[in-house]
């Protein structure tokens, strides 16, 4: 696929909207755009590039599995183990096996525990032999709350976390599920996460379930993204969603015990809404419009609209602003759901998505969870240098960075950058 063909859909969809606005020609040239785009718009699969934004990307909507950010603790990586460790140790779909027991030091009353000892621990087959009937899909953008931006767009397809649990027979005296995955038998490496019973059992709302998670993008699950197993928690983010899974303890400790809170992290922590650029000139000449392109990460609260601004640098920005509420803001273009599902077998999304309909279609956009994309036209500007910035307002009304405005809950600060304005 050559570079033009692969971000086409982002151009044609910001072209269609720019000339809707007057704007022709030079500017919105094919080639020009993505010059403009810069390297996320333009980094094909095939150079195994992974530019910062290639969670965000336009084309192809989902991230191939091996072009996703790679956020992988261990020494060394379970990923980089040969293939005779990773049949040694679990890690090969034939050899995988999940333990689901009461923690020993907070008992829970189960009838029965999965456990490698006696061979009753759950393996592959049998997962996906609960897959037949219980296999659930959702799209998620995964995010690591310690970076600026996603590492990934992807299909997760899975169990329900709570078809495993019930196989235990849980009785009485849990509040908590704990998990981990592969960690070198290195306890100093383990890195594990939890989340109230509750959550696992029911889904709140309109949420997809938890899910013990092995494909991804229609593929198996492979061993950089967490394969054979990985632990996808869709309103999360990623360090909840624990990859090489291998053990779950159902606990009666009241609290998390993620190894994210040692970080000083919000293990809470829901995804948050806000907006970033994916194209954007450092440098326009005076009097011209300006094209600019971005995405949206879609959190918990929705997205109603992209807000951008442009202030010229002369201004000067009052100290008691930190959320740029003072700005003179105007609406970005929403731009559509893609038509085609760049990423995916066929383009398309399977039947039974979580959120899609009969046609394949999402029942409602911009849809929560995933990135939705935007553009505007800003009108030409006098000589100087100028900052631009955007910002979401979510279904609630709230304004980036709100209504959680604190770094430990994830990234949500507003993005500006740089425009000189040139004489022509
Ligand atoms: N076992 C294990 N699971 C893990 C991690 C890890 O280091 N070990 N990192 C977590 C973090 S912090 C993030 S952000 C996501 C990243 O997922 P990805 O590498 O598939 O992009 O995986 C999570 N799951
Ligand atoms: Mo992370």
């Amino acid at each position: 696929m050559d570079q033009i063909e692969f971000a086409s859909e982002h151009m044609s969809l910001a072209r269609r909207y720019f000339l809707q606005l007057g704007l022709c020609g030079v500017a919105l040239a094919p080639t020009d755009i993505l010059a403009m785009a810069g390297e996320n718009l333009i980094a094909a699969p095939s150079q195994k590039q992974r530019p910062d934004k290639a969670g965000a990307r336009r084309e192809p909507y989902f991230t191939p599995q091996d072009e996703f950010r790679d956020v992988s603790r261990g020494k060394p990586l379970p990923h980089s183990l040969s293939e005779e460790k990773k049949r040694s140790v679990g890690l090969t779909r034939e050899t995988w096996k999940l333990e689901v027991l009461s923690d020993p030091d907070h008992p829970a009353s189960l009838g029965k525990t999965l456990i490698k000892a006696d061979g009753t621990a759950l393996d592959f087959d049998a997962l996906l032999q609960i897959g037949e009937k219980h296999a659930v899909r959702f799209l998620k953008v995964m995010t690591c709350l310690n970076l600026g931006c996603p590492l990934g767009m992807g299909l997760w397809e899975g169990v329900p976390l709570r078809e495993v649990i019930w196989l235990t027979q849980p009785k009485e005296n849990i509040r908590r599920v704990h998990y981990h995955g592969y960690h070198n038998d290195d306890p100093k490496q383990m890195f594990r996460s939890s989340l109230p019973i509750g959550r696992v059992l029911e889904d709140p709302f309109d949420l997809p379930p938890v899910i013990l998670c092995y494909k991804l993008n229609g593929e198996w699950l492979d061993s950089e993204r967490g394969g054979p197993v990985r632990m996808v928690v869709p309103e999360a983010y990623g360090f909840k969603s624990i990859k090489w899974l291998s053990r779950v303890l159902l606990t009666n400790l009241a609290h998390a015990n993620d190894t994210y809170a040692e970080q000083n992290n919000d293990v809470d922590s829901m995804l948050k809404t806000y907006a970033a650029t994916l194209s954007i000139p450092k440098e326009v000449k005076a009097g011209e419009p300006i094209p600019i392109s971005g995405y949206a990460q879609v959190g918990v609260s929705g997205l109603a609209r992209v807000e951008v601004s442009l202030e010229s640098n002369t201004l000067v920005r009052s100290e008691s602003d930190p959320y740029f509420t003072q700005c003179s803001w105007s609406d970005a273009q929403m731009l559509a759901a893609p038509q085609r599902w760049g990423g995916l077998i066929d383009d398309s999304l399977p039947a039974n998505t979580h959120g899609i309909d009969g046609n394949g279609k999402p029942k409602h956009w911009p849809m929560r969870f995933t990135n939705a994309h935007w553009a505007v036209v800003l009108p030409g500007v006098a000589p100087g240098e100028y900052m631009f910035r955007c910002r979401t307002i979510d279904e609630k009304g709230n304004a980036q960075p709100l209504p959680r405005p604190f770094r430990k809950g994830g990234h949500a600060a507003i993005e500006s950058i740089a425009i000189t304005a040139k004489e022509t």
